[in-house]
């Protein structure tokens, strides 16, 4: 079990203004930010990145969307925090979310549901290194 995970703050939410209240509700749920940075990716990024996912009927909408406009990747750390992050962003679709999480606040729909956590510590790390160098996970 690791004490990092992956995440981003995706376009809706950095569109919706709301960067700011979704780092505040990380820090408070006890992670600490190892890395972090602001960007925008082209689609064929995101192709890379979602490439587990090619095939999947929502596999386009899902690169189009995260292409569709800047966001925040950060490398977070907490113990247990793969599973204690997907905790705290609630369900995939923010209508099945739980009251307090970050899905249930900020996410609109199953698609433009404001961040991304990986689901577990292997692809933590495959996902933290598409977005930093070593250098960078210090
Ligand atoms: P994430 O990877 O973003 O943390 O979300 P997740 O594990 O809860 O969901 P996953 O199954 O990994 O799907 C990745 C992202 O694809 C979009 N999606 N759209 N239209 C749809 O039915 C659908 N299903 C998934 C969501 O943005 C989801 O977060
Ligand atoms: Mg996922």
């Amino acid at each position: 079990m690791s004490n990092r995970t992956f995440t981003m703050i995706k376009p809706d939410a950095v569109k919706a203004g709301n960067i700011g209240n979704i780092l505040q509700m990380i820090t408070d749920g006890g992670f600490k930010i190892v890395a972090m940075k602001y960007l925008h990716i082209t689609t064929k990024q995101a192709e890379k990145f979602y490439e587990v996912h090619a095939g999947r009927p929502f596999y386009g909408e899902l690169t189009q969307f995260m292409s569709s406009g800047p966001i925040v990747a950060a490398i977070l750390e907490k113990e247990n925090a793969v599973a204690d992050f997907r905790k705290l962003i609630g369900a995939t679709n923010p209508a099945q979310a739980e009251e307090g999480t970050i899905r249930k606040k900020y996410a609109t729909s199953i698609g433009e549901n404001a961040v991304h956590g990986s689901d577990s510590d292997e692809n933590a790390l495959i996902e933290g290194s598409f977005y930093f160098s070593g250098l960078e996970q210090f």
